[in-house]
């Protein structure tokens, strides 16, 4: 796997190299938040769905990419002051602290628009590929996607909600990438229909536990979440109860590779690693 965060990584900086032009700081804060410590799980997705559908992944590179920038947008917006207010992301000061809070908000329009245009330039895929992708990702991503998580995070706050309302916020904010990311890697390499639906479900159930894991390490510090009194399945169901459902929905991601009829080790290594720290 780390061969492949090396290509993800490599191809990432070239995507965005350093300007000289007027408005070089949108460059520089770009590369800011991309070359950090990130665990690049999304663009291993991609990657890993193409190699164990016995593709190559080379043309995956910078799909694998433009997911990767919108997941980092997504982060940048988060810590605003408006959205979580979060001083440190990635293991450094967050990239509205290290520049600022306008620069930051154009930063996170720039990965997102510039994903897109990454998509659209995609070497070697068709034109109906390219389509599919952009289709996936707008839907994901979109409003009825990742940006639906957000607003029912941030309007929920302080709120008590009722565990379809978590499970809503976590779908969106979380598990919305993970399908796309696997989706992405589907339509690369041209699956067929069926097993697609294998993956997107392998994609859902990984992206919600995934969201559960998430929420107990979270648990044990003094997190975001807990200082915004955010609902989190832990504070909602208690410790030992998201505990179960996390590995219940790692068993069942699990026991969906175990079902396809490929190689998927690499995949079923990304999805147990999450929970590596947990006991
Ligand atoms: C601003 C539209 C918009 C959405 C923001 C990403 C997000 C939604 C909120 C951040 C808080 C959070 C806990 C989101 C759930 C998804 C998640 C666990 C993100 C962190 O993903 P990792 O652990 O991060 O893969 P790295 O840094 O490793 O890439």
């Amino acid at each position: 796997m780390k061969e492949k965060i090396d290509l993800i990584n490599k191809r990432l900086k070239a995507l965005i190299p350093l300007s000289k032009k007027y408005h070089k700081e949108l460059f520089a804060a770009a590369n800011y938040s991309l070359q950090s410590s990130g665990k690049r799980i999304r663009p291993l997705l991609v990657l890993l769905t193409v190699e164990s559908l016995k593709k190559d992944i080379t043309e995956a590179i910078d799909p694998a990419c433009a997911i990767e920038m919108i997941h980092t947008y997504s982060l940048i917006h988060d810590d605003l002051p408006s959205m979580d207010d979060d001083d440190f992301r990635r293991g450094k000061p967050s990239l509205h602290k290290a520049y600022s809070e306008w620069l930051a908000i154009l930063t996170g329009d720039y990965l997102l628009t510039y994903a897109f245009e990454i998509l659209s330039n995609a070497k070697k895929l068709s034109a109906a590929q390219k389509i599919e992708l952009i289709k996936c990702i707008s839907k994901y991503a979109g409003g009825d996607g990742l940006i639906a998580g957000q607003v029912a995070d941030l309007s929920w706050e302080g709120k008590s909600i009722d565990l379809k309302k978590l499970e809503f916020m976590h779908f969106n904010k979380t598990a919305t990438l993970f399908i796309a990311a696997i989706e992405f890697g589907c339509i690369i390499a041209k699956a067929k229909k069926d097993i697609k639906e294998k993956y997107i479900n392998y994609a859902k159930n990984f992206g919600l536990a995934f969201q559960f894991f998430n929420d107990i390490a979270g648990n044990k510090k003094e997190s975001s979440d807990k200082i915004h009194k955010k609902a989190t399945a832990v504070s909602m169901l208690g410790l030992a109860k998201t505990k179960k459902l996390a590995f219940d929905f790692q068993k069942k991601a699990l026991d969906i590779l175990k079902s396809l009829p490929f190689n998927t080790d690499e995949l079923e290594k990304i999805t147990k690693q999450v929970s590596e720290k947990i006991s």
